[in-house]
């Protein structure tokens, strides 16, 4: 029998639930910890294992975080407020164990209890698992966003998939990349909440049919269909100090016992019951493209199965609390959509609202479009989504049925709006014809959203320049920016301690609230003292760091020497390949005898390629050859160092921010949407080179010119460039770069794999190289140069790097979620109840 059927007897008395408050303490969260490690957990003295006492107090956190969920949760009932659904395919949460301490506030407490038990933190703290339930950028956003909605007070819920694997772990053998599977959960999972009392179920296949009802109105249903179950997993989001914790519920896919049972007839019990796993390989796991989709049913499936629970949960609650009424629906809810991977909520809600709570077209449909809004991510045409038409027949026919109704509505308005214009029609049909018709999901979330927001100033701009310029003319007014931002709290107080007590020290010790108090350290770059504070912290970092890439990468990084950073997924635009062609150029200099290239440096990349993009699996495999030819040359080690930090993720940019000089930001212009890598290294004093792409440009202007390594062309001389572009000229005008062209041609890095190398040769010399390194290779190392030549001059530089810190304010997650809050979805904050 099911164990969340109402079947209990018993009417438990108020009193079950008065519990006197937990103990904050040292002592009380000592006391805690032995029961669980001891009693709970059943460790004695021979364990010697960290993941068990990292468990132990994983729950002593997850006892004091729960009694502040309920009273957040009650409070918004109480409240009766309007609430914002973050619906996103991807939670890149990494570790929730320090973050949970830092926002509860009791760091020290547990620090000092731990250390009485004669039990090292870091150990500990390292025996817990990412949560890499994303790709990059898109993913970690939205745990930023989370952290920031939860220390703000807003009612924010986060809605997402509980993948059992998440994002797989990259091995290098032999200098390449080679992918293994990431069994996050193997040993449970002490964060998550498993509440089997809100499964909802999830149709697929079947047919659409009209029928009518007692009171002879006609309506459509879904029927035939194979369902599926969705079982919520709530995981706790602490906001900072403020009592706040809001919730993260991912859904986990399960069979219905119909599933297997009834399709089947007595003769093939072992396959019906087979059929099970078609069920539970729904969640499974999380695909690991970044930008360029790949048309699988089973992503179909994922998105369609986020949407439909997460809509159905909403439902429920709004009935809970307001019976079938639907009028105040709008004024109450949001859903932003992150990108458009669960953009099939526009006519999923249609559906629900029409064919389950029997609202007409037009009720529902002013519904929907004041409730959704969609934030785009990228303008890489090979990243937009579209979906066979045919695949939506088989799976969600009835959901088709509500997409071509909405078209055929939306294209009489476009056809009124501009008589005979047939083109436009086309255009914007949110159905591409051709060979194989799809399905436009960035167009259906435009006709489906109230707002439509790009990441940063450029990226929005291009937006409606480029992409969705027939849909700007038409609504200009739905359009908008939201420059993104990172949590500077898992992103400075909790990754940089050195930093963090400095801060508190030294400016109002709320910055860490608002991020705007760092502004404060400005003149402080000016004082020799705090210089050299600054620097001693920096020093510290950069030992961790070294620590990190000797133990994973066998490569020593002398502390003197400028720490050079490009961590972030392996894509051709990101142009992680500039990057190593600069240090091919150092290598041929230094070899020549030309050491005076500025301070001698340690570069370090680091990033996964998605597991069938061939390009950047070579480029990881160019820059491991190259590491091993620079690193085994000890005339050139003495200058210049190269590492390639194997399976990047969340707790290892935690070590990198802090430690990082120089970070590289080199994207084509016009690329890259925004970047949220360049923010958490500006946040922790590192200097950028880069290009006027995404958020750098605002980086550039809040840290001004002087501070920030500028080089490369802008976005529109790469569009004007394109037509008549001659690489190949190029480099025969550029002796620096001809030579490094040699040295790759001639095999130098690949002596005894001939020709690997063959297709980034090529990719560079195309006159249709997309990504136009080598029009960019020249301003590059002129800014390398100063770079190099800056960091020689301490004084300078370690003011670059405190004004780095000191205008990074704006790039705060909170600031970001204030202008969602204003513009988008305006919510009143809600304190939660007071402790009993
Ligand atoms: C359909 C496959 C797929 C999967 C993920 C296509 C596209 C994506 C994302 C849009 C990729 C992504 O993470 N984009 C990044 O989003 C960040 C947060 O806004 C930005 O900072 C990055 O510039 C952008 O590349």
């Amino acid at each position: 029998m099911s164990p969340f059927k109402d079947l209990s007897q018993s009417t438990p008395k108020a009193a079950l639930f008065n519990l006197a408050p937990l103990p904050m303490d040292t002592d009380g969260i000592a006391a805690d910890f032995q029961r669980y490690y001891a009693h709970t957990l059943g460790r004695d003295r021979d364990c010697k294992s960290a993941y068990y006492p990292y468990k132990a107090l994983a729950i002593v956190l997850r006892d004091r975080l729960m009694e502040r969920w309920k009273r957040t949760r009650q409070a918004h009932d109480e409240a009766n407020c309007k609430r914002t659904y973050y619906l996103s395919l991807e939670f890149l949460m990494g570790r929730s164990l320090s973050n949970a301490m830092l926002n509860l506030g009791v760091t020290d407490e547990v620090r000092q209890a731990l250390y009485d038990l004669g039990v090292v933190y870091e150990e500990l703290e390292s025996a817990e698992m990412d949560a890499g339930l994303g790709n990059g950028g898109l993913g970690r956003l939205a745990a930023c966003f989370l952290d920031s909605c939860a220390t703000l007070q807003l009612p924010v819920k986060g809605y997402g998939l509980r993948y059992e694997y998440g994002m797989f772990r990259q091995l290098i053998d032999d200098g390449r990349q080679l992918e293994e599977p990431d069994h996050w959960l193997r040993d449970g999972n002490p964060w998550e909440l498993e509440r089997p009392e809100y499964t909802q179920r999830i149709p697929f296949g079947g047919r659409s049919e009209m029928y009518t009802d007692d009171a002879g109105r006609m309506h459509h249903r879904w029927v035939d269909t194979h369902d599926v179950l969705a079982v919520p997993y709530d995981i706790p989001i602490p906001g900072y100090r403020n009592q706040t914790i809001n919730t993260l519920r991912l859904w986990s896919a399960a069979a219905t016992d119909e599933f297997d049972l009834g399709e089947f007839n007595a003769g093939s019990y072992p396959e019906s019951v087979a059929a099970k796993n078609s069920a539970e390989h729904i969640t499974m796991v999380l695909y690991p493209n970044d930008a360029s989709e790949n048309g699988k049913e089973l992503r179909l499936r994922q998105q369609f199965f986020l949407a439909c629970a997460s809509l159905k949960d909403v439902m429920r609650e709004w009935i809970r609390l307001h019976g079938r009424d639907f009028s105040g629906f709008a004024d109450k809810n949001c859903f932003q959509l992150n990108d458009t991977h669960p953009a099939v909520s526009v006519p999923e809600l249609m559906r629900q609202l029409m064919d389950e709570q029997r609202l007409d077209w037009d009720e529902a449909w002013a519904i929907t479009t004041k409730t959704m809004a969609y934030t785009n991510h990228t303008l890489l045409p090979e990243a937009l989504e579209r979906w066979p038409v045919r695949l939506f027949e088989q799976l969600l026919p009835r959901v088709l049925e509500i997409i071509y109704e909405i078209n055929a509505r939306f294209l009489s308005e476009v056809a009124a709006r501009w008589p005979g214009d047939q083109e436009r029609q086309r255009r914007m049909s949110l159905i591409e014809e051709g060979g194989e018709p799809q399905v436009r999901m960035a167009y259906l979330a435009i006709v489906g959203s109230f707002s439509v927001n790009g990441v940063a100033a450029l990226h929005s701009e291009l937006l409606k320049q480029g992409l969705f310029r027939d849909w700007y003319e038409l609504w200009p007014g739905k359009f908008n920016n939201k420059t993104n931002g990172v949590t500077p709290r898992r992103w400075l107080a909790m990754c940089n301690p050195g930093l963090r007590d400095l801060l508190d020290e030294a400016i109002d010790p709320r910055w860490v609230n608002d991020l705007k108090h760092l502004e404060a350290l400005a003149p402080k770059a000016d004082d020799a003292e705090f210089r050299a504070r600054w620097d001693a912290i920096k020093r510290d970092n950069k030992q961790r760091l070294a620590d990190l890439v000797s133990a994973t990468c066998r490569v020593d990084f002398p502390l003197d020497f400028m720490f050079d950073v490009q961590v972030k997924r392996i894509h051709e635009y990101k142009r992680q390949l500039l990057n190593i062609l600069h240090v091919i150029h150092l290598y041929t200099r230094i070899k020549r005898g030309d050491t005076d290239v500025g301070a001698p440096r340690c570069v370090l990349i680091g990033g996964k390629a998605a597991p069938g993009y061939e390009m950047a699996k070579l480029i990881i495999k160019l820059t491991n050859n190259v590491a091993k030819v620079v690193n085994a040359d000890p005339e050139v080690s003495e200058f210049l160092r190269v590492a390639f930090v194997p399976d990047y993720r969340v707790s290892i940019m935690e070590v990198l921010a802090p430690g990082t000089d120089l970070s590289e930001q080199v994207s084509t212009a016009g690329k890259e949407a925004s970047g949220t890598g360049n923010m958490k290294f500006m946040m922790n004093g590192a200097v950028t080179i880069g290009t006027l792409d995404g958020a750098n440009i605002e980086i550039r202007e809040q840290v001004g010119d002087e501070n920030f390594f500028l080089f490369g062309h802008t976005a529109e001389e790469v569009e004007e460039m394109r037509r008549r572009y001659d690489p190949n000229a190029i480099i025969n005008n550029d002796p620096a770069l001809l030579e490094v062209m040699g040295l790759l041609e001639a095999g130098h890095f690949n002596q005894f794999e001939g020709g690997i190398l063959d297709p980034i040769i090529q990719g560079i010399r195309s006159p249709h190289d997309p990504w136009l390194t080598a029009a960019d290779f020249d301003s590059y190392r002129r800014a390398q140069l100063l770079a190099a030549e800056t960091y020689h001059d301490r004084d300078r530089w370690l003011r670059m790097s405190v004004l780095n810190t000191a205008h990074s304010g704006y790039f705060s997650s909170d600031r970001t979620i204030g202008e969602y809050n204003d513009d988008i979805w305006h919510l009143d904050p809600v304190a939660p109840l007071p402790a009993s």
